[in-house]
């Protein structure tokens, strides 16, 4: 068992491709399944979209796969499961997100996502919970990132690696989303490196650059994905409006809540979508 501070990509000779190479291995030999078509990451509130997407092959936890981080929360194991669609489809669904206020540098968190690329899944599906800053938005309401600013001051591309972001948050995908539920808002996603959520300045900084969702993940994987050759589908849950936007103050239990309460539709939703896709 490898603990939090060892990790092989960490070493100072360390090649985060290769080692993505070895998870992805790992998880081939675990799962039993050689390749995965579609990859899923699962931020609060959409939990619950694993089991509707189709029938559970296998379920790892995520310290047996090289590179993948302890849990920040102790008692909050991460997994990684295989998930065979009705339509012949196999889905990797990543339940064990590393976040970039957790201080152990960008590549642990885009480990995942290039495990996921190196699995073979040419989409990769991002979710999160996020806070909204449109003020027509609802607590409970998902919506589609069209684009995002990563305002993290960070990249996970290392070296002189010039990859194009013009259609990051593919139009086609969005598209297919839109078709299973024409209802669908977008938005700019706006990553902060958190953990502390933003003052209320600094919500209508975001908002007067362009931003309309804001949150503490996503941009940074995304730009992964992208660099590794996937095509990129992002969703937000909007557990709260940014702060200064409602006007009473956030609470962590109650962003928890939200999430609680939205899990049946957006995972239905999101089931939907994986299945349309
Ligand atoms: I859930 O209001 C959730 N995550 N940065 N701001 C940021 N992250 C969040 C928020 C929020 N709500």
């Amino acid at each position: 068992m490898t603990d939090i501070h060892d990790n092989p990509l960490d070493a100072p000779n360390a090649d985060p491709f290769e080692i993505a190479a070895r998870a992805a291995a790992d998880i081939a030999r675990l799962t039993g399944v050689e390749k995965h078509d579609i990859a899923l990451t699962l931020g609060s509130g959409w939990g619950k979209a694993a089991e509707l997407i189709g029938e559970t092959v296998a379920t790892i936890p995520a310290t047996e796969v090289t590179g993948f981080s302890k849990p920040a929360l102790e008692g909050h194991v991460g997994t990684l499961r295989s998930i065979r669609t009705p339509g012949g489809r196999n889905v990797l669904v990543i339940g064990a997100r590393t976040h970039y206020y957790e201080g152990h540098g960008v590549r642990r968190v885009v480990h995942s996502v290039r495990t996921a690329a190196a699995t073979g899944a040419s989409i990769m599906v991002l979710t999160n919970g996020a806070g909204g800053i449109r003020e027509t938005w609802q607590p409970g309401q998902p919506v589609l990132i069209s684009d995002h600013l990563n305002l993290t001051a960070d990249s996970p591309l290392e070296g002189a690696k010039f990859v194009d972001l013009t259609d990051l948050y593919s139009q086609r995908l969005r598209d297919i989303a839109h078709t299973v539920d024409p209802s669908l808002d977008e938005g700019v996603y706006t990553q902060f490196r958190g953990p502390h959520y933003e003052t209320p300045a600094e919500v209508q900084m975001a908002k007067a650059i362009g931003g309309h969702i804001v949150g503490m993940s996503t941009a940074l994987e995304a730009i992964a994905a992208r660099e590794a050759g996937m095509e990129i589908l992002g969703f937000s849950l909007i557990t709260n409006l940014a702060a200064g936007i409602q006007k009473t103050p956030l609470s962590h239990g109650e962003v928890i809540e939200a999430g609680k309460a939205a899990e049946p539709v957006i995972s239905a939703l999101l089931a939907r979508v994986v299945e349309a896709l």
